[in-house]
């Protein structure tokens, strides 16, 4: 459970680190889990349903930039994501109920590559509220020079930006349209075992990896289970959607508040890489 000063820090700031949420047992295991993983990603060649590889990877040298959806594909990843204590600390902040929506490992592996340049979750799903979250569990310390999460405080209170370039959807905002804010980012160093939190609408990102340490980060993202999204209305599968509750009950009635919200169309064709999409507009945000 989080403090009352914890949940007001959130509400504020639009992000938290809670150490120490995982102990080390857990953490190896999801170690062991991704490890296998990695190790299947040398039979492939080319990016798929449920490996982003780095232009890079080969099979003597796989270089995974992320796991997609592993929740939905492996049990240890699922565990993790209904484990009580974190659903506990998801209630804290988005009220009564909890949905899952979706999950990803991002690995940055030793020595550089796969920044990811500054963005809004929002972005990329708006919904009626945005009582919507994202919790990355860090499997390793992550420490300034192993590119930790990087998020700009109360940007969450402010507008939804502009993630397109030449009329496509990029998936993130130019350095030049955020202009000082980039100077408030903080960084999200934390052991292994402990949790960023970050609001839907949060803006964040995180520079490349400069250690000889894999950075691995599991993101889980859950929601209000009033919080319905905008942009995939006309094709919608409410048994799905409802198999996801992970505690309350099933409404038909969206909670819809006043929001700012940018649709996140039309999309890059054939695109399905938040990597590949940004390094159309490459150093955006991250320019030195
Ligand atoms: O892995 C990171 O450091 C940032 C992750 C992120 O923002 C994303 O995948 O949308």
């Amino acid at each position: 459970m989080l403090t009352p000063e914890q949940v007001r820090f959130y509400h504020r700031e639009g992000y938290l680190l809670v150490e120490d949420v995982f102990d080390g047992s857990e953490v190896a295991e999801l170690n062991r889990v991704t490890d296998s993983y990695i190790e299947c990603s040398r039979e492939i060649a080319e990016s798929n349903s449920l490996f982003d590889l780095a232009p890079h990877h080969t099979a003597e040298s796989p270089v995974v930039r992320r796991i997609k959806n592993p929740v939905a594909v492996d049990k240890v990843y699922a565990r993790t994501a209904r484990k009580e204590r974190l659903l506990d600390i998801v209630e804290c902040l988005v009220g009564p109920g909890v949905r899952f929506d979706h999950s990803k490992m991002n690995i940055k592996t030793r020595g550089g590559q796969a920044a990811i340049d500054w963005h809004q979750d929002w972005a990329f799903y708006p919904h009626t509220n945005d009582d919507l979250l994202a919790v990355g569990l860090y499997l390793g310390d992550c420490t300034l020079e192993n590119g930790p999460l990087m998020v700009i405080p109360g940007s969450h209170r402010g507008p939804v930006f502009d993630h397109h370039h030449e009329g496509l959807f990029v998936g993130s905002c130019s350095a030049g349209e955020l202009g000082a804010l980039c100077e408030d980012a903080v960084p999200l160093t934390g052991g292994a075992g402990s949790i960023t939190i970050h609001h839907v609408r949060t803006l964040h990102g995180s520079l490349e990896n400069r250690s000889d340490r894999d950075r691995r980060l599991l993101l889980m993202c859950y929601m209000a289970i009033d919080a319905w999204p905008l942009a995939s209305a006309g094709s919608f599968d409410l048994a799905e959607f409802d198999s996801r509750i992970l505690r309350g009950e099933p409404t038909l009635q969206p909670r819809q508040e006043a929001l700012p919200v940018r649709a996140p169309i039309p999309r890059i064709p054939d695109s399905d890489s938040i990597f590949e999409d940004q390094e159309r507009v490459a150093g955006r945000s991250f320019a030195t």
